[in-house]
């Protein structure tokens, strides 16, 4: 069935200073990157070079017809050292700002997408308990330099990351004890014990801060500017009971969604993040489903994922929606349109139930820098070859690109 979005309705793409911009090397992600034995496929590097190339980034997005871009400030780059903010890297992220608004395309700022400065690394990073007053400065300073080009903002990329890849990644708060692990936080000057960037922190420890910096930075970017729309992202994925899993998949429901939803009170909106679902049996996660397609990052292909999250995410909040990612790893742009096509189908059945959702985003606008695994998974609507830097289009941009100038999904 045809489908028309509502008027204004936000077509995005997503990406993040550390996987795109390059040379992000003042952050705790980058030592993770360089120490021996580190279990990260590769460095960043250069990544796309976005950080030189967003001119063209953004002139091509808006091209292609989408009108929201996601983007995050590097904490790193605007505040080196602890109370020692870069004007000229403000002035930087005042010109990415610019470009959008001269392609008409609406910016969407993330003020934190996983990385921190070394110096916040060094004091307990994200188990400090002063970190939400450091972020909520930071956030205070960006704004008041950036805040009458920012409309729109995310506080904390996924704040659930941590709690979510421990729940599904065997062995994950192991990773602590690593040598590597243990060397990444000596460079740093700390130690491994104390040493808690944002994906590995301890849920335990990082749970409350992490949500006091959401409600800090929530006050200080309204502060600065009370008419932008402020909220958080929440990685989310359709938990679903496999063969007497229920009260299992219902209480990682409760821990990995339903405790962060319940801190949203007050937001504009809540960031929807979604790839696929995750089956729970009475023990813990139950591997892919026989006969499920995979994905390049090990996903299941479960696009049907988006419809059951928006739903559940607005059902807990009563917020407004936006899709803040979703997307897939293929090397097979096919799979992406027939992927993204299904999860669209959804975000129709959503609206058609009356739920408000405002946008949708696709991660990611480049192939980039997939953390731990490298520049190997291929998220993007664009490739990137990253000898040259030269950008293609891939198919699946264009494809999305017109349904998003015609705000209209075809039959
Ligand atoms: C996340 C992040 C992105 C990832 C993306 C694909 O959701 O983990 O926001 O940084 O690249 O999700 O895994």
């Amino acid at each position: 069935m045809e489908f028309s979005f509502p008027s204004g309705f936000f077509w995005g793409m997503a990406t993040a200073a550390h996987q795109v911009e390059g040379g992000n090397v003042y952050n705790d992600n980058w030592v993770l990157e360089h120490v021996p034995g580190t279990s990260y496929a590769e460095s960043s590097g250069d990544a796309c070079d976005h950080y030189h190339l967003y001119g063209e980034d953004i002139a091509r997005l808006a091209e292609l017809g989408f009108n929201l871009y996601r983007f995050s400030l590097e904490w790193a780059r605007i505040e080196p050292e602890e109370g020692e903010f870069s004007l000229a890297q403000l002035e930087h992220y005042r010109r990415v700002l610019a470009a959008c608004h001269e392609h008409g395309v609406t910016p969407m700022v993330t003020f934190h997408h996983f990385t921190s400065p070394r110096w916040l690394a060094a004091q307990g990073g994200w188990e400090g308990q002063r970190t939400p007053e450091r972020f909520a400065r930071f956030c205070e300073r960006a704004m008041a330099h950036l805040g009458d080009l920012i409309p729109q903002a995310c506080t904390i990329n996924e704040v659930n990351i941590g709690p979510l890849i421990s729940s599904i990644v065997p062995n994950f708060a192991s990773t602590r004890t690593q040598p590597w692990y243990e060397e990444a936080a000596r460079r740093v000057g700390s130690d491994a014990a104390h040493f808690a960037p944002f994906l590995f922190a301890d849920v335990s420890h990082g749970r409350e801060i992490i949500m006091a910096a959401h409600h800090r930075a929530v006050e200080a970017i309204k502060a600065e500017r009370g008419d932008c729309q402020v909220g958080l992202t929440l990685a989310m994925q359709d938990i679903q009971a496999g063969p007497g899993g229920e009260e299992m998949a219902a209480h990682m429901r409760h821990e990995l969604q339903d405790v962060y939803l319940q801190g949203t009170q007050g937001d504009d909106f809540i960031g929807v993040q979604t790839y696929s679902r995750q089956r729970f049996g009475p023990q813990g996660p139950l591997p892919a489903e026989e006969g499920v397609e995979l994905t390049q990052s090990a996903y299941e292909f479960w696009p049907e994922a988006l419809t059951a999250t928006i739903r559940y995410a607005s059902q807990a909040t009563g917020l407004p929606v936006i899709v803040t990612e979703n997307g897939i790893a293929t090397e097979d742009d096919t799979r992406r349109i027939a992927y993204v096509e299904r999860a669209l189908r959804g975000v129709a059945d959503c609206l058609r139930e009356g739920i408000d959702v405002r946008g949708y985003t696709y991660w990611s606008a480049l192939d980039n820098f997939e953390w731990q695994s490298g520049f190997a998974p291929k998220f993007g609507l664009i490739a990137v070859d990253r000898q040259t830097q030269q950008r293609t289009v891939k198919p699946s941009a264009r494809w999305l690109g017109q349904v998003a100038q015609a705000n209209r999904l075809p039959q």
